[in-house]
């Protein structure tokens, strides 16, 4: 670098290492002596804050001073992940920060490692909302991102004898740098109670709520930055506060514990993410939860637009609300709520309002997770709401019911209450009706939603139903997950990658040239010895880098069909046994994910990969030559360590099933090849890619439709396949689990007689893509240019596309695209 260039940097070092020391001094209150890592990672966090700072505030007053419409992202979860390196990537201080820390000899990555994740998600639905927050900061879209902040998040998992066992999580332990409180922010959330109904001045009737009890939203803002940290915006959760610490009297008259009952009930609405729903207690505290979100958004962001612009009626010009599934689709209702019972808006007018504000993304086409809420528990918790409901719902049928056909049937379907298992509120119908815009989050997915779940509402609203295929923040899942990948990208494509992902095409130029080749594999490796050195500290289990390193990560459920993959391993362990001298290719299979806490059959799949990974792992006639490992307490810190060490990305969902997938994209542009099914994103990956560069199997989402029809017994497959039937038999007698031989007997009984997600008709095909993957791997430079050819492909899956397509069809906010200071 040039003479001033190498001073200027210097003299930022010097700057912001004298900050982290006045930190560690006046805001952690430790010395340099006495300072253990978390305090050098508080310290460090209050530095690169700062600068965040000055620029949250200076976004802040554009947007004010600009009138921009804003967007509201209301999501029950986050899931967010550590924030340190992020932030420093963002606002590009990554590098002097990690020499400023050097001079003081303290290690970047050990504070990296010190961070606890924020985990305030399930999986994919809290992942995508964390990477739009990225990128709608990224593309200066004015955005707030609304959720609550959970005292404990995810549960940590541990396994214990192959066995999952749940934690409570605790990110909040040791305090939170990247949060501001807002004691001054507080709103009034109210449940049950009863309604009267007066006559306002004019003469017209008004309901009036009047809760019975009442909780208070605290708020807690932290700040997001885009790339190159040009805009920040703002991400607030709600935590929830009875409106009395304690009842003195009570705790006077000596009843200690019921003094602080209210107080309990109060903040167990922000107490854990995901409540067990299989009690009618677990059900009720879930819509507690999306209630109070979904209000105190509502509310703080009314008060906003009434502060800033006077008039609620305008609020469709000035804001965007978008639902993250139909967690907040109560939203619909507390609008109307606001608009006719607080600001006497007339009912249509108030609607046509709503609908113009808020649009809602589906992410799943499960039954069982399509929400809806049993009427008297809605009646009994939220009456008002209720009301609103019905009135919704009753001029939306007079609507339809004019129609010729429109049979008993049709209305049915349509209904927003659903009479077939008891009377229960359709949240999905809600959500549809309620909103200009609904998508889904795949070509496949958005086209499936016309034609099943949404396909009756959609007749009547034709058009409605978009498609927005999902994306992946570029800044954290090749930058700061794969450092040494992005350098050498950008030796190709120059360091504007992180700005416009699509110059990546230009590195399909190099897909052939060994010395790139030859470049880009030293990198796998380098990652994969990182990954072995992990999975040794972790769980004990040593891996050869130069093995194939076939993932499969994400939350357990039998439509991804882990199952699957297990059974592929215990064949080919037969095999190897059978003919220990074939030319066999080394292979570590890799699985992570937890599973719902109730959701036993999943807990069972887990074990199973545990158990047939401690009898392969353990075989000396296998000589290493296969390894099946089984890291527990997945997250996204650790998806960012497999992720850019995989060779093969597991993507094997019953197609149809897999909304939409966003670790498919992970892995693909890391250069991992997939083995997938033609299933939510797959498809369009595989547009992207080519189909040579990606290995696709199976049963199509239509085929899957016509099998199911005709039956799901799996035993003319088991039959057909005897590797299959091989592997099935010796899981079910208990090869893997000695000290209980028929521990797996149910899970083979329902696969050989009710197989509903289809892993034996997929088998052999399954199968034969992994010997496809072999033939692959055995030609080195043929697979280093699939691999080459994957990262140079995937620029289209950057979020900053999927959120610039959001903002111009379903928004109509402008997009500023990032680029050099
Ligand atoms: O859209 C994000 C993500 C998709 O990529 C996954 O395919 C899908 O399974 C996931 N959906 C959920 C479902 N939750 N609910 N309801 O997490 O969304």
């Amino acid at each position: 670098a040039p003479a001033a260039e190498t001073q200027a940097i210097g003299e930022d070092v010097a700057a912001i290492r004298d900050l982290i020391l006045a930190k560690l001094k006046y805001s952690v209150g430790k010395s340099v002596t006495a300072a253990s890592p978390h305090d050098w990672f508080v310290a460090t966090a209050l530095s690169v804050r700062d600068k965040v700072v000055e620029s949250w505030l200076s976004s802040i007053e554009s947007s004010k001073r600009t009138g921009r419409k804003r967007v509201y992202y209301l999501s029950l979860e986050f899931l967010i992940g550590r924030l340190l390196i992020d932030a420093l990537t963002n606002m590009e201080m990554i590098d002097e920060t990690r020499a400023a820390l050097a001079e003081l000899g303290v290690d970047l990555e050990t504070l990296r490692e010190v961070e606890d994740d924020a985990a305030l998600g399930n999986g994919g639905l809290g992942r995508l909302a964390a990477c739009f927050m990225e990128s709608m900061a990224t593309l200066s879209i004015a955005a707030y991102g609304y959720g609550i902040r959970y005292d404990h998040g995810l549960f940590r998992q541990r396994i214990k004898n192959g066995r999952q066992l749940e934690y409570p999580e605790d990110w909040l332990s040791f305090g939170n740098p990247w949060e501001f409180q807002r004691p001054e922010i507080v709103c009034p959330i109210g449940f049950g109670g009863h309604i009267d109904t007066e006559t306002r001045p004019d003469g017209e009737l008004r309901q009036v709520w009047h809760p019975g009890e009442t909780v208070e939203a605290l708020a807690y803002d932290t700040p997001i930055p885009g790339w190159r940290g040009a805009h920040i915006n703002t991400l607030r959760l709600w935590s929830a506060r009875a409106v009395d610490p304690l009842r003195l009297d009570q705790f006077n008259s000596g009843d200690h514990i019921g003094a602080l009952m209210d107080r309990v009930r109060a903040e167990s609405i922000s107490k854990v993410l995901y409540p067990g729903d299989t009690t009618p207690a677990g059900q009720e505290l879930r819509l507690r939860q999306e209630f109070f979100f979904a209000s105190a958004s509502l509310q703080d962001l009314v008060r906003r637009h009434i502060s800033l612009y006077g008039d609620v009626r305008t609020l469709a010009d000035k804001a965007a609300i978008q639902l993250n599934d139909t967690h907040p689709a109560i939203a619909i209702a507390e609008l109307m709520h606001i608009l006719v019972d607080l600001h006497d808006i007339p009912w249509d007018e108030a609607w046509a309002i709503t609908q113009a504000t808020f649009s809602y993304t589906n992410h799943t086409l499960l039954p069982e997770a399509l929400e809806t809420w049993p009427v008297p528990l809605m009646e009994r918790l939220l009456p008002r709401h209720m009301q609103i409901i019905y009135l919704i719902n009753a001029l939306h049928l007079a609507k339809v019911s004019g129609e010729p056909d429109a049979t008993g049937h049709r209305l049915a379907a349509l209904s927003l209450i659903d009479e077939s298992h008891g009377r229960r509120v359709r949240m999905g119908h809600l959500a549809f009706l309620g909103s200009h815009k609904v998508n889904g989050v795949s070509q496949l997915h958005s086209d499936l939603m016309k034609t099943t779940v949404f396909h009756d509402l959609e007749s009547i609203a034709p058009g409605k139903i978009t498609n927005k295929t999902n994306g992946i923040t570029f800044r954290r899942w090749l930058k700061e997950a794969n450092p040494a990948l992005t350098s050498l990208l950008m030796e190709v494509v120059g360091d504007n990658l992180l700005d416009n992902a699509m110059v990546l095409e230009k590195v399909a130029a190099l897909a052939d040239d060994s010395s790139f080749q030859e470049r880009y594999a030293a990198i796998r490796r380098a990652n994969k010895m990182t990954l072995a050195r992990l999975v040794q500290q972790r769980i004990g289990v040593k891996l050869n880098p130069d093995a194939l390193f076939d993932v499969h990560i994400k939350r357990i459920h039998e439509y991804k069909r882990q199952v699957l993959n297990i059974l592929e391993a215990v064949a080919i362990y037969e095999e190897i046994r059978a003919q220990p001298f074939r030319d066999w290719i080394p292979r570590v299979k890799i699985f992570a994910g937890k599973a719902a806490a109730s959701y036993t059959t999943a807990k069972l799949i887990i074990q199973l990969a545990n158990d047939v990974g401690k009898v392969i792992n353990s075989d000396p006639a296998l000589r290493g030559l296969l390894k099946v490992v089984f890291l527990p307490n997945y997250n996204v810190s650790l998806a960012e360590r497999i992720i850019p060490a995989a060779d093969l990305s597991e993507q094997i969902s019953t197609a149809g099933m897999e909304a939409s997938g966003t670790g498919n994209m992970k892995f693909a542009l890391n250069g991992a090849l997939t083995i997938g099914t033609l299933d939510g994103a797959n498809v369009e990956i595989m547009e992207h890619v080519g189909s040579p560069n990606i290995f696709i199997f199976g049963l199509t989402a239509d085929e899957v439709e016509a099998k199911r029809s005709q039956g799901i017994n799996g035993q003319d497959a088991i039959a057909r396949s005897p590797k299959l039937s091989e592997a099935l038999e010796s899981i079910a007698s208990g090869v893997f689990s000695p000290d209980e031989p028929h521990r797996y007997r149910g899970l083979v009984d329902a696969l050989t007689y009710h197989d509903f997600f289809l892993v034996t008709a997929d088998f052999d095909a399954y199968y034969n893509a992994q010997r496809a993957v072999f033939r692959r791997w055995r030609d080195k430079p043929a697979w280093w240019r699939s691999a080459i050819l994957n990262t140079a492909h995937m620029g289209w899956f950057s979020s900053d596309r999927t959120i610039a397509e959001y903002a111009e069809e379903i928004w109509n906010v402008p997009v500023t695209p990032p680029g050099r200071k």
